[in-house]
């Protein structure tokens, strides 16, 4: 049947004003706002998402923070009072024809009074919660004026500190719900943001609402089904007949339907099955298989609710056992344990409005494609954004989730507990449908710090003071997170851990109990080899700097980098020893560098080597040591700290070697006394067997294999297959472990140079490179030797690379993929640059 257009229209437009007003509206009302000092009158425009900071810079009223030595021209900005204003419109028509309006805010950083038309209607406290406030009753028809205003920040947290009898660890910056790391950190600056962080909505409707529903399921390991608990909070105006559809959004396939009469607003509670899913797994253990629920909530009127939500089914149980050593700790997922593998996950950068969804795409593909399968959300930072949870759902990593407490004691009166309670809740019920969440952990430190790091003393707390600040606090972490976690989890089980590590790392319990952060090496000054001696049951913390390239270092200084002290740069190092410490290691072992680039090179060599130690010593101890994370991925702002990636994202050479380490299975040398043992380890899943080629090489580029040995090595286990003795070493030996599969392919290498870097005689190399065009754009290049070379380094302006940082057997092919930064990028043999450590001892 042919429908006349005329007609069809003109039944639209009949039919949409009656659909509209059953279903709600939302008005956005992120665009037109303006700002102000509260002691100035200079309304300017404002963004929103934003912070006061950024509209500050924009404005060119403030200088960008982030570059050189500006961050103490901005200190001023948290000290004062600012005032965000909106006037908007709302028509007659929408006042009339809806009953209510729920005004949101998605986030508010952090103390805040929300004023609509002159009347007060919210007081926001905790920038880790949403703010819905039902404001039907200020709107009028016509102009509206909604007015946020932020009370001087620092002043209100010295006066929260004021009111207790003692001071606690880290004074006001604990009374703030909000990100701990911008009261400063030993990577990052102190600028203290306030705004409106996140967008603002307002929702009309009439009969049917429904809050972001939460689901958490559990997979039980005899039968294929799984059971899914999805609690759904529905708010109607008056009596209603609700019927709830649930289905998979990709297939279609009904899992629930049913009809419900429901008078109030209610919390309705739906427990469906499904049979036979197929289960999400983390990065090496299988694929991450991921499910899209749909949920569509209707009342008698037609008015329809719909929300997606992905999710997964998987088991992940923290296994504490307590053994003859002391007590294990590790995952076990979907029934096998997991060697958990990856790094610290510290704030991308400083203004959230900033962290774009390619940059948090970039950085977890990166993370990804160094087969990482956990990060650890470290606890000063903040609960992520949304996109981080759903890319690593769908690329396998785990994430153990800290609650944002670190370093420090926090308050425990009733008021801050309500405040804690509501925001665990909040952010629970946000993140337990998502199948990459491992393990919920209450603090960073904070525990440790209580037993080592002197604050009774420090601080003079009588008995008195201490029993309430340490009862307060396990109050906080043992009872109160607990329970808000229990409140969204239901009867389904979550992994709690109250504060990491469970020692600290001065301790000999540190190494046989529960997980640890372990600081000998860099805070303690310990040598790198100390990580093959203190190896913990699951090592959740250790690092050592590196510096980031010369051209970030630049844009940290906004100039040319002459010297490494010169003050522009001198203020991105925070950690308040950290040039001296990095010089002190580097004459340890490393040749004197001539130059500002020499020095960074040789940086990042001794950081690759020296956490390469750590994770070499942390697998070959599997499965006594079942986890590694180093710190840290990443950086805050252009700086020079523990990252693997700088702000930018450029990978560190120590990246590089953290792929090459945590591959499943892998040969490595390790200096034992009089002896150089030849180790394989496995960390994946699955047995493998295979050979290991011993190679012995010689300065001029001779290599001959002087040992073949089978290996077969089951998963989570770990090996010596071969030892050299130290008579048969010369200072200047290299030899090579080269492990291949029973097919002949080459599973991984390690070139092991006996002597200390600062002691070699290395030959200046002279490469061959040849490239290969492929079809879809990309380029492969290959790249051989003549002499054994330590450390290459390359440099393609507008290619990332595969590898990098590695050493190289003389005369064998390396074959690195060059992805192009822009398409049509053409690689030429005359844009490679490189730099080993051949070159360094050479000068
Ligand atoms: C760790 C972290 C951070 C700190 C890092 C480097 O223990 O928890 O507090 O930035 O050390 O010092």
């Amino acid at each position: 049947m042919k429908i006349n257009r005329l007609s069809f229209l003109m039944f639209l437009y009949l039919i949409l004003p009656l659909v509209g007003l059953s279903q709600s509206k939302i008005i956005s009302l992120n665009l037109g706002w303006s700002f102000n000092n509260v002691d100035s009158n200079f309304w300017a425009p404002a963004n929103v998402p934003g912070s006061i900071f950024t509209d500050l810079i924009k404005l060119n009223r403030i200088p960008n923070p982030l570059i050189a030595d500006n961050e103490s021209k901005v200190q001023w900005v948290s000290e004062s009072g600012w005032c965000y204003r909106l006037k908007f419109l709302i028509n007659a028509e929408d006042l009339a024809n809806y009953r209510k309006a729920n005004l949101l805010f998605e986030e508010l950083d952090t103390y805040a009074y929300i004023f609509l038309n002159d009347s007060l209607i919210h007081e926001a406290h905790n920038m880790f919660v949403s703010h819905q406030i039902e404001v039907r009753k200020w709107l009028k028809a016509g102009k509206n004026e909604l007015k946020v205003i932020f009370p001087p920040m620092l002043p209100l947290l010295r006066e929260s500190a004021k009111k207790l009898p003692y001071k606690l660890p880290e004074n006001e910056r604990v009374f703030a719900r909000k990100p701990q790391f911008q009261f400063g950190w030993d990577w990052a600056p102190k600028i203290i943001n306030m705004g409106i962080s996140k967008s603002v909505s307002l929702t009309f409707w009439n009969s049917l609402d429904v809050e972001q529903p939460t689901i958490v399921t559990s997979l039980k390991n005899n039968a294929g089904i799984v059971h899914c608990s999805l609690p759904v909070e529905v708010a109607v105006s008056k009596s209603s007949i609700l019927t709830v559809d649930i289905s998979n959004q990709k297939s279609g396939l009904k899992y629930f339907t049913q009809k419900f009469s429901v008078s109030s607003d209610s919390l309705l509670k739906f427990n469906f099955s499904i049979n036979n899913p197929k289960i999400w797994n983390p990065t090496g253990s299988g694929q991450p298989n991921i499910y899209h629920l749909l949920l569509t909530v209707t009342d008698s009127k037609s008015t329809t609710k719909t929300y997606h939500k992905q999710i997964g089914f998987r088991n992940i149980n923290l296994v504490q056992t307590p053994d003859s050593i002391g007590r294990s700790f590790y995952f076990e997922v979907n029934g096998q344990p997991v060697f958990a593998k990856g790094a610290n996950w510290t704030p991308i950068g400083i203004f959230k409005n900033e962290n774009s969804p390619q940059k948090y795409r970039k950085l977890l593909t990166m993370a990804h494609n160094a087969g990482y399968n956990m990060l650890r959300v470290w606890g000063g930072g903040g609960y992520e954004d949304d996109i981080f949870y759903d890319l690593c759902d769908s690329l396998g990593i785990m994430v153990w989730q800290d609650a944002m407490f670190a370093s420090a004691m926090y308050p425990y009166d009733d008021v801050f507990l309500k405040s804690v309670y509501a925001e665990i809740n909040f952010q629970s019920k946000r993140l337990s449908s998502h199948p990459s969440i491992a393990l919920w952990c209450g603090n960073n430190e904070n525990y440790e710090g209580w037993a080592n790091w002197g604050w009774q003393k420090q601080y003079g707390y009588s008995a008195a003071d201490s029993t309430s600040i340490w009862s307060g606090n396990r109050k906080l972490f043992e009872t109160v997170i607990p329970q808000a976690l229990k409140e969204s989890y239901g009867n389904v089980f979550f992994n709690y851990h109250p504060s990491s590590p469970a020692n600290g790392w001065g301790r000999d319990t540190a190494y046989k109990t529960g997980d640890v952060h372990y600081w000998g090496v860099w805070w303690g000054m310990e040598p790198f080899s100390s990580y093959r001696k203190k190896v913990g049951r699951f090592v959740s913390e250790y690092g050592f700097q590196g510096y980031p390239s010369i051209m970030t270092l630049e844009q940290a200084a906004n100039q040319a980098i002459d010297s490494l002290n010169q003050p522009s740069l001198a203020t991105h190092q925070k950690h308040s020893r950290g040039y001296q410490t990095i010089d002190e290691y580097l004459q340890r072992d490393y040749p004197k560098p001539k130059s500002v680039e020499d020095y960074v090179y040789i940086s990042q060599l001794m950081q690759a080597d020296g956490m390469g130690e750590a994770i070499k010593a942390h697998t070959q101890r599997v499965p006594y040591c079942m986890g590694s994370l180093y710190w840290q991925f990443s950086d805050c702002w252009p700086s020079i700290s523990w990252s693997a990636l700088d702000y930018f994202g450029n990978p560190k050479s120590f990246y590089f070697a953290s792929k090459r380490l945590f591959k499943p299975v892998k040969p490595t040398f390790m200096k034992n006394g009089d002896t150089t043992e030849i180790w394989v380890s496995n960390i994946g899943n699955k047995s493998f067997r295979g050979t290991v080629m011993l190679i012995e090489i010689e300065q001029s580029g001779v290599k001959k294999i002087i040992g073949t040995t089978p290996v077969s090595i089951t998963s989570n286990n770990s090996s010596v297959i071969s030892i050299l003795s130290n008579s048969h070493i010369k200072p200047n030996s290299v030899f090579a472990a080269v492990l291949v599969d029973l097919q002949g392919k080459e599973i991984a290498e390690e070139v092991c140079f006996v002597n200390q870097p600062k002691k070699l005689t290395l030959k200046k190399p002279f490469f061959t490179f040849h490239i290969i065009k492929e079809a879809n754009g990309f380029t492969k290049f290959v790249i051989s030797s003549d002499v054994p070379v330590k450390g290459l380094w390359l440099t393609i302006d507008g290619f990332e690379l595969s590898e990098n940082g590695f050493d190289m057997i003389p005369r064998k092919d390396y074959v690195i993929d060059c992805t192009p930064e822009k398409p049509n990028t053409i690689l030429k043999s005359s844009s490679i640059k490189t730099i080993s450590l051949n070159d360094v001892l050479n000068r």
